[in-house]
């Protein structure tokens, strides 16, 4: 089955979950109220695209490599860069610009496209919205030259840390500069790993002389920061393709047009893969063992056609409703309403956990128990205590010895998700216990396809 219809199929079922466990509607149990929570914010998560932060110094062509890729001049010159705060590219019915805050839900549209009133609002961000279909899968954000991506300016760390990829831009003219190297070296690991070198300023007469030489000492020195190391001319490749459209293809492929789109395509496309997994994993681990209790539960009091659930798919693509999951009574999930998959699998075949997984799954188990009962929950305490849990099972993981790559892979896990807790220490965001609670959830997933597939038992 395509990613698409897999996709499609678990966020019916999310849907169908989340309308049937509305409190509104009675006779639901009390429990159901995490799960909902849950589903709502897997929901959310698979509906959100890919978000790509364009980042670089200073002048080095981010607003326009931006405009190239959302296929229109949005960005205006006639505001200094240096007033503009961080601009949110989305895709919408049409052409629209809003002021927005990160601490509030609430948007303020402004009318006629007019970036200077949205500017005098004194927003933390601007969101642009536009009916280009490349954004309905990507997200854009155009990060302003004058800010530091490490410095204190919260405006700054809450989009870097809303953000899964970078896209990083280097002037030709001087390419990855001591000072780029700095930076980067400091980003958050998650904002590394997925990344593009942007090498902008290609076609100025000097640097196209040279142009072997300088794409070939980045790639010397930056080649091992980054997926890949495009050299660009976004002004030249907007012109190749007006509104979006490409019309003059030689002039997009010689310009980077075409390669860096393919670029982000590829990185866009396994962090995709690995959040429908994730989200798999999930729904078939919590919700449809609920779901099916409560189906039973219903069929039970003859009214099984309110709760008739949608089928999902397994990992496998294989549909699996009411057929590999043991109906799981609402009363008996009550007690456990966040149980883990790795434990209840291992319940069901009665295979001893691999010590390692058994440890991991007992303190996340804890964690989330506590998460789930607090009624007024000290949220920086909890986020404290999960970092703390996540860097106990890294600084384990990096002492097992041989490493095997399963090993090395589950540790860059632990890693990202070590670095998106330290940020959320910082600025909380949006839901900060939902978004712990499954950061917890998904490395129980990667610990059990780690220790599955390595066998990695115990620290040698
Ligand atoms: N010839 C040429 N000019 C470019 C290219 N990319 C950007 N420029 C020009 O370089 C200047 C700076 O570009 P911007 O896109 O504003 O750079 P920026 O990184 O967004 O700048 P700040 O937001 O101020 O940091 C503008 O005059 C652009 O027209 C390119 O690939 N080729
Ligand atoms: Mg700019």
């Amino acid at each position: 089955m395509k990613h698409s219809e897999i996709e499609q199929k678990q966020l019916s079922f999310l849907q169908d979950f989340i309308n049937k466990t509305d409190p509104d509607l009675g006779s639901i149990p009390k429990e159901a109220g995490p799960l909902r929570q849950l589903a709502r914010k897997l929901f959310n998560r698979l509906r959100t695209p890919v978000r790509f932060i364009v980042a670089g110094e200073f002048s080095a062509g981010k607003s326009t490599l931006t405009n190239m890729l959302v296929g229109k001049n949005l960005i205006p010159t006639s505001v200094l860069a240096s007033e503009l705060p961080p601009l949110l590219f989305r895709y919408g019915a049409t052409t629209q610009i809003a002021a927005g805050w990160w601490d509030q839900k609430k948007l303020i549209p402004v009318k006629g496209v007019d970036f200077d009133a949205a500017v005098k609002m004194d927003p933390d961000f601007i969101l642009v919205t536009t009916p280009n279909p490349f954004l309905k899968d990507i997200n854009i954000f155009d990060s302003p030259g004058t800010s530091d991506p490490l410095s204190d300016d919260s405006k700054m760390q809450h989009l870097v840390k809303s953000s899964e990829a970078t896209i990083w831009c280097t002037n030709a003219v001087q390419a990855w500069r001591e000072s780029e190297r700095y930076t980067w070296s400091s980003l958050p690991a998650i904002n590394r790993k997925n990344s593009i070198l942007a090498v902008t300023h290609t076609d100025l007469p000097a640097v196209k002389r040279g142009i072997d030489r300088v794409m070939a000492r980045v790639q010397k020195e930056a080649g091992e920061f980054f997926k890949t190391i495009v050299p660009v001319a976004a002004p030249k490749a907007s012109r190749a393709a007006p509104d979006g459209v490409i019309q003059d293809k030689e002039a997009w492929a010689e310009y980077g047009g075409e390669a860096i789109f393919t670029a982000i395509r590829e990185i866009a496309e396994p962090i995709r893969e690995k959040k429908l997994a994730d989200a798999t994993a999930i729904i078939e681990s919590q919700l449809v063992p609920f779901f099916e209790g409560l189906k039973h539960r219903d069929s039970a009091d003859g009214a099984e056609g309110n709760s008739k659930a949608a089928p999902v798919v397994s990992s496998k693509g294989k549909e699996m409703s009411g057929v590999e999951h043991t109906p799981v009574s609402a009363s008996k999930m009550s007690k456990q309403p966040l149980e883990l998959k790795a434990v209840d699998a291992k319940a069901q075949t009665e295979v001893p956990e691999p010590p390692l997984l058994a440890e991991w799954n007992s303190k996340t188990r804890d964690l989330i128990a506590t998460i789930e009962k607090s009624d007024d929950p000290d949220v920086s305490k909890l986020i404290q205590s999960s970092c703390d849990i996540v860097m106990e099972m890294t600084d384990t993981l990096t002492l097992i010895d041989p490493q095997t790559p399963e090993i090395e892979w589950v540790t860059t896990q632990f890693q990202e998700a070590l670095d998106q807790l330290f940020l959320m220490q910082l600025e909380t965001g949006e839901e900060p216990l939902e978004t712990t609670t499954l950061l917890l959830l998904q490395l129980s997933r990667d610990m059990e396809q780690a220790t599955t597939r390595a066998n990695i038992s115990r620290v040698s």
